[in-house]
């Protein structure tokens, strides 16, 4: 009996099997991108897809989940009870965005447990916009328009990105932002038909949030390394500096319309390009942002590990829950 060989011969058989099954599955995998295809979690991937997909949906609900604190800075002080319930809602689609996204990552094999560590950790990025500071109400309004609006303006190509859980994910949210961004339009509305300390305090927030929400579409082209694999593989559809291209074509003619001025001397209509010229961004703000000093990096995150510390009873009273339940059923089968 030669039970070595035979052990090597086995592993050589099993390593044979697993490449087989490799090749077909990238095969596959590949086939669903051409055809425009959805990937589902059962299905075949690269290594580095799961990894890009797990990055970015969990940049993004943790975005969701710290874009709430802005906001709900003004819950309790919102100039009327209407005003108040609005917002209110907003807020909690915000978390319940948050947790689609969480849900939708979890499906590539990470825990939520896990994405909740690196986002109190520090070591999670979410959205540079989440770091700035809501000191007028009129901040509610500019980030419905231009944060919301750039949100959309990124989003709905995502309804489209290759992965199934995403993508449907996607599609929900995208409905809620839409609304989103016409509440705030409609606050900065209601502001410049005001007195004229309302219309200054529209414009100054305006003047605060644009070059921030132009930032959120990331780097320009050539500072982006993970534009062109992501691209590749139907995550992302537009390059971030096409999106911002987008963005700020869609927002001269509301600004119009609002009666607001978007703080930008370059901005001028190009003829021969059929878009809007707009001026350089201060991307030495962006990094600094990422890299943890913007005006409200700090409080950011501490508010959330603050909040995620005090409802450890409540994750502990559902999982005591959820045991019983399990032990229950177990008592029913028996
Ligand atoms: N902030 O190579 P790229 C919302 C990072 S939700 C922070 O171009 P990528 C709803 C990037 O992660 C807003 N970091 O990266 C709401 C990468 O770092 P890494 C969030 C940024 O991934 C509204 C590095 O820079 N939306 O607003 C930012 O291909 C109102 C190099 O950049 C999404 O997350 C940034 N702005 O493109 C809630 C949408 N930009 O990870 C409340 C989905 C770039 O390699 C109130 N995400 N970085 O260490 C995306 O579309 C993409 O991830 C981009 C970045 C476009 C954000």
């Amino acid at each position: 009996m030669n039970t070595t060989t035979d052990v090597t011969t086995d592993a050589r058989a099993d390593a044979r099997a697993a490449q087989i099954a490799d090749e077909a599955g990238e095969r596959r995998f590949n086939e669903l991108l051409a055809s425009e295809s959805r990937v589902e979690p059962s299905d075949w991937m690269p290594e580095g897809y799961r990894k890009t997909l797990i990055r970015q949906i969990s940049q993004h609900g943790h975005s969701e989940i710290i874009g709430m604190q802005p906001e709900s800075n003004w819950i309790a002080r919102a100039p009327s009870l209407k005003r108040k319930a609005i917002l209110m809602a907003k807020v909690q689609d915000e978390a319940g965005h948050g947790l689609y996204l969480y849900s939708a990552a979890q499906t590539l094999g990470v825990d939520r447990e896990t994405m909740f560590d690196q986002l109190i950790t520090g070591k999670a990025k979410y959205s540079s916009i989440f770091n700035y500071t809501t000191p007028t109400w009129a901040d509610m309004g500019s980030i419905g328009w231009l944060v919301d609006g750039a949100a959309i303006c990124n989003q709905v190509p995502l309804c489209r990105v290759s992965y199934g859980p995403y993508g449907r994910a996607m599609v929900r949210i995208c409905k809620e932002e839409s609304f989103h961004q016409r509440q705030g339009f409609e606050i900065l509305l209601e502001l410049m038909r005001g007195t004229d300390a309302q219309k200054e305090m529209a414009q100054e927030s305006v003047n605060r949030w644009y070059a921030p929400a132009l930032m959120m579409f990331g780097p320009p082209d050539e500072d982006s390394p993970n534009s062109k694999q992501s691209m590749a593989w139907n995550i992302k559809r537009f390059s971030n500096d096409d999106l911002r291209q987008r963005f700020v074509d869609m927002l001269v003619p509301q600004a119009e319309i609002l009666g607001v001025t978007l703080p930008d001397a370059a901005l001028r209509w190009n003829e021969e390009r059929g878009h809007y010229d707009f001026g350089d961004l201060d991307w030495s703000e962006f990094h600094e942002v990422l890299a943890g000093r913007g005006p409200a990096n700090t409080i950011r995150v501490s508010r959330r590990r603050e909040a995620h510390e005090n409802g450890a009873w409540v994750r502990e009273a559902a999982r005591a829950y959820a045991d019983a339940q399990a032990e229950s059923r177990r008592g029913l089968v028996a």
